[in-house]
C-alpha cells in the first residue's frame, strides 16, 4: 500500500490518496500521511489497515495513479542523510578527493567506524516532489544525482514508510574539501523525494529492494545502472538511533541512506537532462534538472 499527494487543480488544495497494488489511486479524506498514521495509533491498528477500511467499496479516482498532477509525497520539515554508506559511495568519494594512495581516507574510516554519518540535507522549502525540476548549481561544473532509500519518520522515530529520494551532490565542491559539504550538498531544490510513501508494514524485506538510476540527454539514455539495498553496511534502524539521538525528530522528517550509484567517471548533470529512480515497490521518481538561472525565473 502506498500513499501519494496529489492537486485536483493547479490551484486546488493537495489531496492525499492511497494506491493498491494494482495502480488504482483512491481518494482520502485525511489531509496528510502523519494525520493518518495518529488516527491508526488511535485505533490500535496498522496505517496501511486503516485505508483499507476506508476505501473498502469505494470507487477509484484514478485507474493508473501515475496520471495524477503529484506532489512530494510528504511535505518533510527535515531531511537528513546518511553518507558512506555503500562501498560504491566510499570509491567513488575516494576518487574525487584523490585520498594519497596507501593511506586511510576520512571515507575509509566513516566506513567502517561505528558511528555512521549523518547530515543535514534539506528543508520542505529546497525539496522538489515528482516531475519538477532539480537545480543544478552555478559555482559547480561535477554535479550528479544520488539516488537513495528515504525513510519516512515521525516524532518518536518510528519508520512509517519508504520513498524515492536524490540527494542531489556538487562533486568537485566535496572533492575539493570535506569541510565543504553542507555546500556540495544543500541549495535550492537539490533534494527530491517522491513520488509515493510505501508503507513500511508492506514492505517484506527493505533489504532485497532494486535502486535503478537512470539519466536521458536529449531523449537517449545517457546512464543506466543498478544496485541493491543488500549491499547497505548499516541497519536502517542504526542509521534512525543514531539521528534520534539527543535529538528532535518532526512528524514527516525523512532520513536518505546513502548512494549505492554513482554515475560513471566525470559524468556531470547538465540543464535539460531528466533523471530518472526506481525502487522496487515504491515507483520512480523523475525530475528534469534546470541551471540555478533558469531556475530562479521559471520557479
Ligand atoms: O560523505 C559525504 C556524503 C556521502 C553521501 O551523500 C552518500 O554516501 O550518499
Ligand atoms: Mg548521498
Amino acid at each position: 500500500m502506498r500513499i501519494i499527494r496529489y492537486m485536483e487543480r493547479d490551484d486546488g488544495p493537495p489531496r492525499l490518496a492511497a494506491v493498491t497494488d494494482d495502480g488504482r489511486a483512491y481518494a482520502l479524506e485525511e489531509p496528510d500521511l502523519m494525520t493518518l498514521v495518529r488516527r491508526a495509533d488511535k485505533e490500535g491498528i496498522a496505517p496501511s489497515e486503516a485505508v483499507r477500511r476506508e476505501i473498502e467499496g469505494a470507487r477509484p479516482l484514478a485507474e493508473d495513479w501515475r496520471s495524477l498532477n503529484l506532489l512530494v509525497p510528504v511535505e518533510a520539515p527535515e531531511v537528513w542523510a546518511s553518507g558512506v554508506t555503500y562501498e560504491r559511495s566510499k570509491e567513488a568519494r575516494n576518487e574525487e578527493s584523490q585520498g594519497a594512495a596507501g593511506q586511510e581516507t576520512v571515507y575509509d574510516k566513516v566506513y567502517r567506524a561505528e558511528r555512521p554519518e549523518i547530515f543535514f540535507k534539506s528543508t520542505a522549502a529546497r525539496t522538489v516532489g515528482p516531475n519538477r525540476p532539480v537545480c543544478i548549481r552555478s559555482d559547480s561544473s561535477w554535479q550528479v544525482p544520488e539516488p537513495e532509500l528515504g525513510l519516512v519518520l515521525d516524532s518518536r522515530g518510528r519508520i512509517i514508510g519508504y520513498t524515492v529520494g536524490n540527494d542531489m551532490s556538487s562533486r568537485d565542491i566535496e572533492g575539493e574539501n570535506p569541510l565543504y559539504l553542507p555546500q556540495a550538498k544543500i541549495w535550492r531544490h537539490s533534494c527530491a523525494i517522491g513520488p509515493a510513501v510505501r508503507l513500511a508494514e508492506t514492505v517484506a524485506n527493505p533489504y532485497n529492494l532494486t535502486i535503478e538510476l537512470r539519466i536521458y540527454r536529449g531523449g537517449e539514455l545517457a546512464v543506466r545502472e543498478s544496485a541493491s539495498t543488500g549491499q547497505l553496511r548499516r541497519k536502517l534502524d542504526e542509521l534512525v538511533s543514531y539521528l534520534a539521538r539527543d535529538n528532535v525528530l518532526f512528524d514527516g522528517t525523512v532520513l536518505l541512506t546513502g548512494t549505492c550509484i554513482v554515475p560513471p567517471g566525470r559524468f556531470t548533470l547538465q540543464p535539460g537532462d531528466r533523471i530518472e529512480i526506481d525502487i522496487t515497490g515504491i515507483g520512480t521518481l523523475v525530475n528534469p534538472v534546470a541551471a540555478a538561472s533558469d531556475f530562479a525565473a521559471k520557479n
